[in-house]
């Protein structure tokens, strides 16, 4: 098995399991065309009875009289209605909602809000057989939010920033592909876990993007996703009218400026005329900007969104990652965290109705633990879209299993008491809050063409993951991994386990390995890689993302009363509790705090054995994956068993290296020893220097601790 196809294998039912199931005589889309959803959820469930039951149905596209007793309809409320059909409980459901009714097990019916919605419902029908689950009488089921978008980083020359597994499915040599077969898997993987739009192109975008055969490009990857229910935007680049136009300037107030892109938008929407809108990120990391030209981040974003407005519903989402990426550490104020808020600040009510703001969970960088970012607190009237990451960007790239969503759970039910009344960072995203009509979620997921999509088979349980957790975000975190488990490698007991098991320890273990108690993520930021350990790298860089660390202390003190201030974005209720080393957690500790290495955490130890002793746990429990796995050699295919045994083994291995380097840097650092005296001894780990080599020679490594024994 090579892994294309997901979690949509489809694998048949063992035969006692498919004697228990109906017979099903015809499946019949109420739809007018065949490019509609409806047809796409008829054609996949002809396909999933085939493959799940053993059942070849023909497809009926006329409801001839009343619909045989054994047929599956599928169609949308209205065109249930139009046919004179129950709808039983449909007309309650909200946008990309669907209503499966099974009557007395033998017939069923999929009732879709659109047609994205009958489309979900054929796929959670599929879902149901294939786990082997009962199918329910009636079950209404409806999204928490109508923005469930996926973002890609693909640049047009087919490289992926932020991807790690091959090239682009969508760009090479400059220019969209001619073989868009991968593209349309894609869609159909996003669809079945309720995934409604794509950003197709790297947020550092290229001008390029907008030449004629680019923009015929994106009508044809827009016509391939759209029977899947897949809506595409793009990311701009800022200077494109300079760039690309020939104008002398790209000030967002200037009119040439704006009727060059009123200009190519309507260009655009005659190529992609459902086109979801525009994806901004300026003023970032070297991007141009409306600063650049002295105008505001509303002015830069309300450019686009004028000229966005006469065609449909295009939105502009602006994203809020927008900060100085050369911050002078020695400021003792200075503070990366603090960007968003005070670049947004005042901005809420300047925005015009179709611009939304992409914020990342964390006011830093998808680090391994951040609280949630204090612009969710903020925009009260400018709705929202919460950043995630499926890519494993500093989380180990997928050499690493990290299942993610135990860390998004952090975020999604953390209450940001606005106002003093509850504010679960889940209700402000669904939009319940603060009374929003279209906010929601985006993941960056940066899959490639590699067969598995994203380089290691067990990080897809991170995509299915997203899609579940955007419809529904108090889900269980370990319902969807078994879920996943079931469907990606069956349903043997002792397969689902493993993987649950894994799965489940896998954050808190890559922390323990990676960066304690809110100190980040301690990878190689300093070549940009943000892959290994490299905790000198935290320090003296103008990223921003800093320790502090010296001899006798550690951690950013971002308080009020002596720091940078960022715990005072909070509302007030939120900022007390982390103003206070006392009633800061200990994982936020270093994040919000500057303490000295033998400080006493709640836990009772002092916060340099809390790393000793987490490097030891981590790179134990990631000692044990391989193990696990070694269980289910003969119960999956060989393919698979082989490709997951040999990420495991690596990463126990890589777990070591994390966990001596960290732990020698922190000691060489504060000289502090480790009550187990196991730091210097490098348990488990065979030194190169001690081996016979040949065509080798043993020097010493720079930094020191990234050898265990600096050779
Ligand atoms: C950082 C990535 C960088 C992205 C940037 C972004 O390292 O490659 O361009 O985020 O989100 O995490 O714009």
């Amino acid at each position: 098995e090579t892994g294309l196809d997901g979690w949509l294998r489809y694998a048949a039912l063992p035969d006692e399991f498919v004697s228990l199931r109906p017979r099903y005589s015809t499946i019949i889309p109420l739809a007018d065309n065949q490019n509609s959803p409806i047809f796409t959820a008829a054609r996949e469930l002809q396909l999933g009875l085939s493959k799940i039951l053993g059942q070849n149905i023909s497809l009926e596209t006329k409801l001839l009289g009343s619909a045989a007793n054994s047929s599956i309809i599928v169609g949308t409320v209205k065109t249930f209605l139009s046919t004179n059909q129950d709808i039983h409980g449909a007309l309650s459901l909200k946008e990309d909602g669907y209503c499966l009714v099974c009557k007395d097990g033998r017939a069923a019916e999929i009732i879709g809000q659109n047609d994205r919605g009958a489309l979900y419902g054929a796929f959670e029908f599929l879902r149901l057989l294939s786990q082997n689950q009962p199918l329910p009488e009636m079950r209404i089921s409806n999204p928490s939010a109508p923005i469930r978008w996926v973002n890609q980083w693909d640049n047009l020359d087919g490289s992926i920033e932020r991807g790690y597994a091959g090239p682009s499915i969508f760009f090479a040599g400059g220019y969209v592909l001619d073989d868009l077969a991968r593209v349309q898997q894609y869609a159909r993987l996003l669809a079945s876990v309720g995934l409604n739009g794509l950003i197709v192109n790297n947020v550092n975008s290229n001008y390029n993007l907008l030449n004629p055969t680019n923009m015929q490009g994106l009508a044809r990857i827009a016509d391939i996703m759209r029977p899947w229910g897949v809506r595409i935007g793009i990311s701009l680049y800022f200077d494109t009218p300079k760039d690309l136009g020939g104008l002398q300037t790209s000030d967002p107030l200037d009119r040439d400026v704006i009727a060059w892109w009123e200009g190519i938008t309507s260009e655009l929407y005659r190529h992609v005329p459902d086109m979801l809108g525009y994806l901004i990120k300026a003023n970032s990391e070297g991007q141009p900007g409306p600063l650049t030209y002295g105008r505001t981040l509303a002015d830069g974003a309300n450019l686009f969104a004028r000229a966005l407005r006469p065609h449909g519903d295009g939105v502009v989402v602006y994203r809020a990652f927008v900060y100085n990426h050369h911050l002078d550490e020695s400021d003792w104020k200075n503070d990366r965290a603090n960007a968003a808020v005070e670049y947004f600040d005042g901005l809420d009510t300047q925005f015009e109705d179709n611009v939304i703001v992409q914020i990342k969970y964390g006011p830093i960088d998808f680090q391994i633990r951040e609280p949630p970012s204090p612009l969710l607190a903020h925009l009260r009237k400018t709705p929202i879209i919460l950043e995630l990451q499926v890519t494993q960007e500093y989380l180990g790239q997928q050499d690493h299993v990290v299942y993610l969503p135990p860390l998004w759970k952090t975020i999604f039910n953390f209450d940001l008491l606005v106002d003093g009344q509850q504010s679960l960072v889940r209700d402000i995203v669904s939009g319940q809050r603060f009374n929003w009509s279209r906010s929601g979620y985006a993941a960056v997921v940066n899959v490639g063409n590699d067969p598995s999509w994203l380089g290691s088979h067990l990080a897809m349980a991170n995509l299915y993951a997203y899609g579940l957790c955007t419809w529904d975000p108090q889900q269980s975190e370990v319902d969807i991994i078994q879920g996943w488990a079931q469907l990606t490698f069956g349903l043997n007991k002792t397969v689902v386990d493993t993987i649950t098991n894994i799965s489940m320890a896998s954050w808190s273990t890559y922390e323990d390995y990676s960066g304690n108690l809110g100190i980040q993520t301690l990878c190689d930021i300093v070549t940009h890689c943000h892959y290994g350990p490299s905790p000198a790298a935290q320090d003296g860089n103008g990223w921003g993302q800093w320790t502090r660390a010296d001899a006798h202390s550690i951690g950013m003190d971002r308080t009020t009363a002596t720091g940078t201030g960022n715990a005072g974005q909070y509302p007030q209720m939120v900022a007390d509790r982390f103003e206070c080393i006392d009633t800061t957690p200990d994982e936020l500790l270093l994040w919000f705090h500057h303490v000295p290495y033998t400080h006493r955490l709640k836990s009772g130890k002092t916060v340099i054995q809390h790393f000793y002793d987490a490097h030891y746990a981590g790179a134990l429990v990631a000692q044990t994956f391989p193990q696990q796995w070694e269980t289910l050699r003969g119960l999956i295919d060989d393919d698979r068993f082989h490709h997951i045994a040999f990420r495991l083994q690596y990463q126990a291995g890589h777990a070591l290296v994390w966990r001596d380097s960290i732990n020698n840097f922190y000691y060489a650092k504060c000289g502090v020893k480790d009550e187990h005296n196991r730091v210097g001894n490098h348990a488990w780990r065979i030194e190169a220097e001690d081996m016979i080599l040949q065509g080798y020679k043993v020097v010493s490594v720079t930094p020191f601790e990234a050898a265990s024994g600096g050779k």
